[in-house]
């Protein structure tokens, strides 16, 4: 009875295990990244993502208003899909996705020298 026990919690362990390696995968994907905004500028600059992923653009300690515009992108993606509200509040958040691979690039239209990032999006 008691070596029964023992077999089923070790098969327990074992199953939530393989439950959580197979989960890594999944996490991984459904994490957006996260881009900081603050006066005046993004972190970070760059960043570089596998297709499908996302990407939360989060708005820290600001004062000053800020958005986030799309300028450049592959062909087929539409630019418009991709702009934030213009916001000064420091819990703002703008989530998107990633369909496309290639480059992107994106700029604060309020500091569109100051505030400008890339975002790379593998195969
Ligand atoms: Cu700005």
């Amino acid at each position: 009875m008691r070596g029964r026990r023992a077999i089923v919690a070790l098969l327990a362990v074992t199953a939530a295990s393989v439950l959580a390696l197979a989960g890594v995968g999944t996490a991984r994907t459904a994490t957006p990244k996260v881009v900081d905004l603050h006066d005046n500028y993004y972190t970070p600059v760059e960043v570089k993502i596998g297709k499908g992923r996302k990407i939360r653009w989060s708005w820290k300690d600001v004062i000053l208003p800020h958005n986030v515009k799309l300028t450049k992108a592959p062909d087929g993606v539409r630019k418009s899909k991709f702009r934030s509200q213009t916001s000064s509040s420091p819990t703002y958040r703008f989530t998107k996705r990633f369909k496309k691979p290639g480059k992107y690039h994106f700029i604060c239209t309020i500091h569109p020298i100051e505030m400008q990032m890339d975002v790379k999006v593998r195969r």
